[in-house]
């Protein structure tokens, strides 16, 4: 039965109209990643934090899944095997546009977080800091966001998927950021066939067999159909 893993990166919702991080006017443009996308952040700044992932979860419920997101949808539900998604994004376009089986490895933009629990709940649209968890009432909610330094989701279970992929395929990021980037590695090591879809080749480029250069648009339902 074959196995395919899929990482993707901000690059898959860029086409639906969200900023990825390091293009030009990326995210990280207008932010530094110390302001906004770490603990000690969120701890000297809570607003900025907050208001950041408020701004961004405004923009997610303002755009759609595009074709690679749909593309995706229809291998899981049309390949004899098993597709598993692991997105980055914390967007929500892969469930939006049909996947099931998806692991956000970087949190979501859907859940908050009790930073004194540990208790999740679906996020408000608009959090604010201070705001009380629901489980142990302590003012301590935090956006269910992986920040930098700290561990990424479901580890196990995602070095479980790479170490049985038959395929696995890259799309839309620029692999910069670990553990993610390290993917291709363990992939490679379980013998699988590994595919890079990006506008050009990542940091991680040259550990890629395959290169399908240009948008994801394009180039996942190309593969997919
Ligand atoms: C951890 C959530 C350990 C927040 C994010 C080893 C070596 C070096 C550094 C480290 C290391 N291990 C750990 C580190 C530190 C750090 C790291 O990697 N730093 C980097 C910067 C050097 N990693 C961590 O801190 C991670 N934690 O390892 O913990 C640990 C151990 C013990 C105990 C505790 C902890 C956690 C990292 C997670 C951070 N959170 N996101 C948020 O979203 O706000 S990271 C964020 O940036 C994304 O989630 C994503 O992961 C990452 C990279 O972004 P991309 O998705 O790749 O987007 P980018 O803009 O960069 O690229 C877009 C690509 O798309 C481009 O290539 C472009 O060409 C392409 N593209 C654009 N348009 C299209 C397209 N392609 C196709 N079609 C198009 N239309």
């Amino acid at each position: 039965m074959t196995k395919i893993v899929i990482l993707t990166g901000a690059g898959i919702s860029a086409e639906s109209g969200l900023e990825t991080f390091r293009a030009s006017d990326g995210l990280w443009a207008q932010h530094r990643v110390e302001d906004v996308a770490t603990p000690e952040a969120f701890a000297r700044n809570p607003k900025l934090v907050v208001d950041f992932y408020n701004a961004r979860r405004a923009q997610a419920a303002e755009v759609s899944p595009n074709a690679a997101h749909r593309a995706l949808a229809r291998l899981e539900a049309e390949l004899d095997g098993e597709v598993v998604v692991i997105t980055q994004n914390v967007d929500d376009l892969h469930e939006q546009g049909g996947s099931q089986n998806v692991m956000h490895m970087h949190g979501s933009l859907k859940g908050a977080l009790c930073a004194a629990c540990d208790h999740r709940w679906p996020a408000p649209m608009v959090m604010a800091p201070g705001d009380p968890c629901p489980a142990c009432n302590a003012p301590a909610a935090r956006p269910d966001i992986v920040w930098f330094g700290e561990m990424p989701y479901d580890m196990d279970a995602l070095f479980e998927h790479l170490a049985e992929a038959d395929v696995f395929a890259a799309i839309g990021t620029s692999g910069n950021v670990y553990p993610a980037a390290g993917f291709v590695a363990e992939a490679r090591r379980a013998g699988a066939q590994t595919l890079e879809f990006n506008l050009e080749r990542s940091a991680v480029g040259n550990q890629f067999a395959e290169h399908r250069v240009g948008p994801a648009t394009q180039t996942v339902p190309a593969w997919v159909d």
